[in-house]
C-alpha cells in the first residue's frame, strides 16, 4: 500500500533514511573487519610479501600457487601450516604480539616474516 497523506509519507521516508544508515555502517564494519585478513602468496619458491605487519587479532591466509608443495613453519614453532599443496590454502590467527619468523619446512631457503603489533 502506498500512502498517500503528507505526515505518513514524511514517517514513511523517515524510516526509510534510518534503515540506510544502518545499512552503511554494517558495510563500513564488513570493510573494516575484511582489512584484517591478509594474505601470503607462495610463489616461485618464495613468500610474497616476504614481510608483513598485521594487528593482534588478525588472520594470515597463506596460498600455494606452485605447484610444488610448501609449507608456512614458524622457526620458533608458533605456527605451522602443515603440507600445502598446489592450490591449497591455510589461515592462521595472530593474537600475540611479537616478530614471527617462518620457512618452509621443505625448503628452508625459503623464508618470511610476520610481525603482529
Ligand atoms: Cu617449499
Amino acid at each position: 500500500m502506498v500512502p498517500t497523506d503528507p505526515e505518513t509519507i514524511i514517517m514513511t521516508t523517515r524510516r526509510a533514511l534510518i534503515a540506510l544508515s544502518a545499512a552503511a555502517v554494517t558495510c563500513a564494519a564488513t570493510l573494516l573487519m575484511a582489512a584484517d585478513t591478509t594474505t601470503v602468496t607462495i610463489d616461485g619458491f618464495a613468500f610474497s610479501p616476504k614481510k608483513i605487519v598485521v594487528k593482534a587479532g588478525s588472520a594470515v591466509t597463506f596460498v600455494n600457487r606452485d605447484g610444488a608443495p610448501h609449507t608456512a613453519t614458524a622457526t620458533n614453532g608458533a605456527f605451522d601450516t602443515g603440507n600445502l599443496g598446489k592450490g591449497s590454502e591455510k589461515t592462521v590467527t595472530f593474537d600475540t604480539p611479537g616478530t614471527y619468523g617462518y620457512i618452509c619446512s621443505y625448503h628452508p631457503s625459503m623464508k618470511g616474516t610476520v610481525v603482529v603489533e
